[in-house]
């Protein structure tokens, strides 16, 4: 059985009340909190090695260039890349995903062709897309998804064509949490000659990844939401894909030789890296995924399973309130995002912080998918191992409240 309750001694933030409760905190598609290992990582850093990287023979720089490139090895070996050199560090999964459209992508476009999309992604993998085919007149195709919130496989199968030149797919909703089958969905498109960018930012920190099994050829995620710091992120891609584009921002570090006339870069994977990195992130990062490895991951998901199941049973027994994208079985993950009669999710919310809970109301970076429920906005619990069965009571009494107020 997993220990929530040892697990949160790690996590000195949750310690806290909010207006008299105990924190609550079920915000965790948005930013998950961090262990004590992360925090003394950052203090560590900046504490005894803090140096630039790459560049000088001085002690504290050799100390934060070997610690910033084996942490580089941390997150290769956590996703199961097959070299380091396939693992740039980015600002988050916005940037790394802006990075394959602009220098993937674009010099690969040309006027009608297509980009695949789904009808749940967030802004993050939308917007980059949107903004390179309107550079190059490429269209974004999307494919549709069912009332339930689950992808229509139907429609994926038609939408897939020769023009298609990405597809771009979140493994797990942000808004719904509905977990889409990537490792089929990757397949067909290989089929097909399509590469795949998969956005993992809900995933990493949940499900085992596995980017050589998956064949995916881009694999993207932010730090903050699997217990890293802010500020961080990572690109994975397939070396001959990496290989083949050109730098996405130019600056220091990313070359080999500069002249006005002519300048090479840098071999990969630092000819993505422009410009000081987010070195004491990165870091704290590897930090983050080696506590990560530390724990029985069957036990914590099967926990976080049981804490949505629970979630979910308990909100369906409140007349008025329905959860959307409920999907049809056990692939989701522990998101439940719901509406209720007569209260909007704005002012739910703010009852539920009254309350010391955490959650998040509006549209999540998600309306395209917002639309296609007929909804503004909705309100969303998100979970972590470090959760509690008595938060979830505490969220239901937080609603029960807010329906008497507002009923
Ligand atoms: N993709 C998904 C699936 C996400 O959930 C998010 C952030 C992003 C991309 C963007 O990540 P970033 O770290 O670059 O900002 N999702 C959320 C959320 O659900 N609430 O706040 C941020």
């Amino acid at each position: 059985m997993f220990d929530a309750e040892k697990i949160r001694e790690d996590f000195p933030i949750l310690q806290q009340s909010v207006h008299g409760y105990p924190l609550a905190y079920l915000d965790n598609a948005a930013t998950t909190q961090k262990p004590k290992v992360v925090l003394q990582s950052l203090q560590h850093f900046y504490a005894t090695d803090n140096a630039n990287v790459h560049r000088a023979v001085h002690t504290l720089s050799e100390r934060a260039t070997h610690d910033y490139e084996k942490a580089r090895d941390t997150v290769q070996q956590f996703i199961h890349a097959a070299a380091r050199e396939q693992i740039i560090w980015t600002k988050g999964t916005t940037e790394s995903i802006n990075l394959v459209a602009q220098s993937y992508l674009r010099p690969r476009l040309k006027a009608g062709d297509e980009i695949l999309l789904t009808a749940m992604e967030h802004h993050a993998n939308i917007l980059p897309w949107q903004l390179v085919a309107q550079q190059t007149g490429a269209v974004l195709k999307v494919v549709p998804i069912d009332d339930h919130g689950t992808l229509s496989l139907k429609d994926f199968t038609q939408l897939l064509s020769h023009n298609t030149k990405i597809f771009a797919c979140t493994y797990i909703s942000n808004a719904i949490g509905i977990i889409n089958p990537i490792k089929q969905l990757i397949e067909q498109c290989h089929a097909e000659g399509v590469p795949v960018l998969i956005d993992a930012a809900q995933a990493v920190g949940h499900l085992p990844c596995d980017v050589q099994a998956l064949d995916c050829d881009f694999f993207v995620f932010s730090s903050h939401k699997c217990y890293g710091p802010t500020g961080v992120g990572v690109l994975y891609g397939k070396q001959a894909l990496l290989e083949a584009m050109p730098p996405y921002q130019g600056g220091g570090d990313m070359i080999h030789s500069v002249s006005f006339e002519q300048s090479t870069y840098a071999p990969l994977p630092l000819k993505f890296e422009a410009g000081t990195p987010n070195i004491a992130g990165a870091i704290a990062c590897a930090a983050a995924l080696r506590y990560l490895s530390s724990l029985d991951w069957q036990a914590f998901s099967a926990y976080e399973h049981k804490l949505y199941t629970q979630a979910r049973s308990t909100l369906l027994d409140i007349p008025g309130l329905r959860i959307i994208g409920d999907g049809h079985s056990r692939e989701h993950a522990a998101i439940v995002s719901f509406v209720l009669d007569d209260v909007h999710p704005h002012d739910l919310a703010t009852i539920l912080n009254a309350h010391g809970v955490a959650v998040r109301a509006g549209h999540h970076c998600a309306m395209p998918l917002m639309k296609r429920f007929n909804v503004p906005a909705t309100t969303r619990a998100s979970f972590a191992f470090y959760n509690k069965e008595s938060e979830i009571t505490q969220l239901i009494e937080g609603i029960t409240a807010a329906k008497k107020l507002f009923g």
